[in-house]
């Protein structure tokens, strides 16, 4: 590798070499080398914030380490790379992650979490309480964005060599209150503190463009070299954090990109003696990367959103082609060197920019290129519905990215044509697949169609959801390039964070089961079916329970201290308790209300026995102990949603406060849900709900996440859903509801019908009408019955509702009388839970869709 040091100082270099700390005593010296000298502090002033610095400072120290030979022997190597390009990543907490990661698993290296907890202890901190400190990196929304920080983990892991680009918001995910049972948005300035993960890349810069105007010779067209004159300017800087393997040296990189002002004026403002609203102007720069979109499965076409997008685009592709330069291979190698993951289609304008850089500043014919460019990209849909699909208006392009324009129609052009050539005279297919939708008020980019165009592989997320892109909204793309374009990749999760790091008893009872000391079982998961043969095992089934019992407890300590040290639920009947959880965004598609109006109906019912003189011995009878944990953000701007979340709080607020039930039934609004909270939600809970209207949810995976951690499933035959049935077996899960093949005809019987209501449900809808979770506001939730009664119950919360009740009784009588039937049904569900790794789905990319092999270490 190229160096500017001369040969006879390397010696020097090498006698100076930097070292990774390798025990317990080299960690305490590097940690407060660091207070004293990192932080600025001393043993007097250093408490557990300085502590997490402190120790995060000292773990990163080793990781760079390894990450600069990462980056060198793949330099050294030269194979092909993959990009994954993504404007989320919720990546959550790293200290304990890297903890988990440091050991190399290298003869001779030491480290241990273990050993650092220890010399953390000895230093005077518990660790637990220094791992506390650290503020989540929330810089996604929810699935898409928890999926890119997992891939990235199962990347290093697998030791490909491999990037993720993002964005560096300021802003990550809004923090959620809870006021007078409202959610309210508060800003998350995750970097007020600094931030020991992230390396400041100064010397890395990108000037990007926008707006201004082309300029061609004379007579050309648009598929000649032209050159785009950007009028505003602003820099991207780089920002790296290092992304640990497990049981390897390969430390990958995630680059996030920040905007900052360039350094040049507006020489007009400027020689008019406006210096002053010169600066201030460029100040607006930064404002490109202050703060994430808080829409899931939801776009809202905003100009700044278009801004963000071409920012990180033209910045990864920059940054891309100037290390495949370096290996001075011809363009139409590029493709054997490359691979770019689009993550949904906020990327695609880099297609658009690749074949710009290519045929405007390479000065490559058009078609040569074109080629070059659909093979180095692939595309990765997440989502059949219409209101989250990007379309962008073709002014808004056209003003911000003149030349970009141009090329997406020509593009369109030669695809629509040699559409025509195959399929003569079908009008309808080409309005239908034209990457330009010829709507009022004006004509759109259909972001979709420019990314299935430009790719050489799309893919759906789960079983289910790609069968149904391929058979709807993709349909006509399959006639046209056949079924092999398309692909299926099960989405995974890491088991890393989400069984060793967020279930820590469950992950130790495991590796002594499977006579595991090194934890393997972490890295091929299909050895956790080594569980299996303990399944009906009553002793193992106590140690399964106590893991259990333990991480419902943590959840009831975290819930206490939230709460300003008061309990929300009563300790005292924890292990016979139902803990219920239902966390992700809330949305209409996720039907929180369904969950919510069953709860209704169970304290409906349970008041009724007692009415009708039935003692609280026969209601526990038949509605046993049970906690109905509700968390998750909504959009801003998203009304129903906000609703839900309201109306959730206020059953929870009638419902708590009945002491008629007797502590029987609980309900639980765990504000601000993220990364670190779902860590201590999900490992506590018995049940969980995954009950989307079927076809709704692309794949879903904290269900995934659930079951790893033991927990059973109430589902809909939805996403991934379908495919955990396959593994774990279907006497091991309470699926309910329709299919997703029959949800057209029941939404047009909805539409043209009157579809009488069951029973159960009209009580509900009638309880909410009366204001008797609404005093104040009697008809406050008037729009979620109306939504069921009078606009056609789109998502179907009528059809699904008492199979939905039958479930829940399932699952209930299973919890309570048949414990080791139950306790059976949850081992069995992490012994068949392997298929699930974002290992396994990372190797399929890896195989079937970037053509890309491992580094392995030396
Ligand atoms: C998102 O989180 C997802 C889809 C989408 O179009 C936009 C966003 Cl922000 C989710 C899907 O809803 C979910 O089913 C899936 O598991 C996840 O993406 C990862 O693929």
């Amino acid at each position: 590798i190229d160096s500017v040091i001369p040969l006879q100082s390397r010696e020097l270099w090498k006698k100076h070499e930097v070292k990774k700390f390798n025990n317990g005593d080299e960690f305490q010296r590097k940690f407060i080398q660091h207070v004293e000298t990192t932080l600025a502090r001393s043993l007097y002033n250093c408490d557990e914030l300085a502590a997490y610095e402190a120790a995060s400072e000292s773990v990163r120290d080793n990781l760079i380490i390894d990450w600069n030979k990462t980056q060198q022997r793949v330099t050294a190597r030269d194979p092909k790379r993959v990009y994954y390009l993504s404007l989320e990543f919720l990546m959550g907490r790293a200290l304990d992650n890297a903890l988990i990661n440091i050991n190399t698993g290298d003869e001779g290296d030491e480290t241990s979490r273990e050993m650092i907890s220890d010399a953390v202890e000895q230093l005077g901190f518990r660790l637990e309480d220094v791992l506390d400190q650290e503020p989540d990196a929330a810089l996604g929304n929810g699935g898409l964005g928890r999926l890119a920080a997992c891939f990235v983990d199962s990347l290093a892991t697998g030791n490909y060599p491999a990037w993720g680009y993002g964005l560096r918001y300021q802003y990550g995910i809004f923090a959620q209150k809870i006021i007078d049972g409202y959610q309210v948005e508060t800003p998350d300035y995750w970097l007020n503190l600094r931030n020991p993960w992230e390396i400041e890349r100064s010397e890395i810069q990108v000037r990007i463009s926008y707006y201004g105007h082309v300029h061609r010779e004379q007579g050309s067209s648009t598929l000649s070299p032209s050159s785009w004159i950007g009028g505003e300017q602003v820099l991207a800087v780089a920002y790296d954090m290092p992304v640990p393997g497990f049981k390897t040296t390969t430390v990958n990189n995630l680059r996030l990109w920040s905007a900052k002002p360039t350094t040049e004026f507006d020489f007009a403002k400027f020689n008019d003696g406006d210096y002053t609203n010169s600066v201030i102007d460029q100040q607006r720069a930064e404002s490109i990367t202050a703060v994430l979109y808080p829409n899931d499965n939801f776009e809202s076409g905003k100009e700044l959103r278009l801004r963000q997008q071409y920012f990180w685009c033209a910045a990864s592709l920059h940054d891309i082609l100037r290390r495949f330069k370096k290996s001075r291979k011809p363009w139409k190698e590029l493709p054997d060197q490359v691979a770019i993951q689009l993550n949904d289609t906020h990327p695609t304008l880099a297609v658009v920019e690749l074949q710009r850089i290519l045929v405007d500043l390479e000065k490559l014919d058009w078609h040569e290129a074109w080629e070059i460019v659909t093979r180095t990209f692939s595309y990765t849909n997440h989502t059949v519905m219409q209101e989250a699909l990007e379309k962008w208006p073709v002014g808004l392009i056209g003003h911000l990215l003149p030349r970009h324009l141009e090329i997406i129609y020509d593009i369109n052009w030669f695809f629509l044509h040699d559409v025509e050539k195959k399929f003569p005279k079908d009008v309808d297919l080409l309005s239908r697949i034209s990457i330009i939708e010829e709507s009022s008020p004006g004509r759109q980019v259909r972001m979709a169609h420019l990314a299935i165009v430009g790719s050489h592989k799309v893919n759906g997320v789960a079983e289910l959801h790609t069968e149904l892109i391929k058979t709807t909204i993709f349909q006509d793309f399959v006639n046209i390039y056949g079924a092999g374009k398309f692909t299926n990749v099960t989405n995974g999760i890491t088991p890393r964070r989400w069984l060793r790091q967020a279930n820590p008893q469950l992950a130790q009872l495991i590796s002594e089961t499977l006579e595991d000391k090194s934890d393997r079982y972490l890295l091929e998961m299909s050895r956790l079916t080594g569980l299996a043969k303990y399944a009906d095992d009553l002793e193992f089934q106590k140690r399964w329970d106590d893991v259990k019992y333990h991480n419902k407890v943590r959840l009831a300590d975290l819930l206490c201290r939230l709460n300003g040290g008061v309990d929300v639920i009563s300790r005292d009947h924890i292990r016979d308790t139902l803990f219920d959880i239902q966390v992700k965004r809330i949305h209409e598609y996720k039907r929180q209300q369904l969950n919510i109006f069953g709860v209704i109906h169970r304290y409906l019912s349970m008041k009724e026995m007692l009415a009708e003189g039935a003692s609280i011995q026969q209601v526990a009878a038949k509605y046993p102990r049970k906690v109905s944990f509700f968390g998750g953000k909504s959009a801003p701007g998203y009304y129903m949603a906000k609703l839900i979340i309201h109306l959730i709080n206020s059953v929870a607020a009638v419902v708590n406060n009945d002491r008629e039930i007797a502590d029987l039934l609980k309900v639980v609004f765990v504000a601000d849900y993220n990364v670190s909270k779902a860590e201590v939600l999900i490992p506590a809970s018995d049940l969980s709900q995954h009950i989307s209207t079927a076809g709704t949810e692309a794949s879903g995976t904290s269900n995934m996440k659930f079951v790893m951690n033991g927990g059973l499933i109430i589902g809909t035959v939805d996403g991934a859903n379908v495919e955990i049935t396959r593994e774990i077996g279907e006497e091991n899960i309470f699926l309910f509801g329709n299919l997703a093949e029959d949800v057209e005809e029941l939404r047009y019987k909805h539409r043209y019908h009157n579809v009488p209501l069951p029973e159960t449900l009209s009580r509900v809808l009638s309880v909410l009408e009366s204001g008797a979770f609404s005093p104040e506001n009697v008809s406050e939730f008037q729009p979620l019955v109306d939504a069921v009664r009078q606009h056609g119950d789109y998502y179907l919360i009528s059809d699904d509702f008492e199979s939905y009740l039958a479930s829940l009784a399932l699952v209930d009588d299973v919890y309570h009388n048949q414990r080791s039937t139950w306790l059976r049904k949850s081992i069995l569900s992490v012994a068949n839970v392997g298929f699930f790794s974002s290992d396994r789905c990372i190797e399929e990319y890896a195989e079937t869709v970037w053509n890309v092999e491992p580094i392995r270490e030396t």
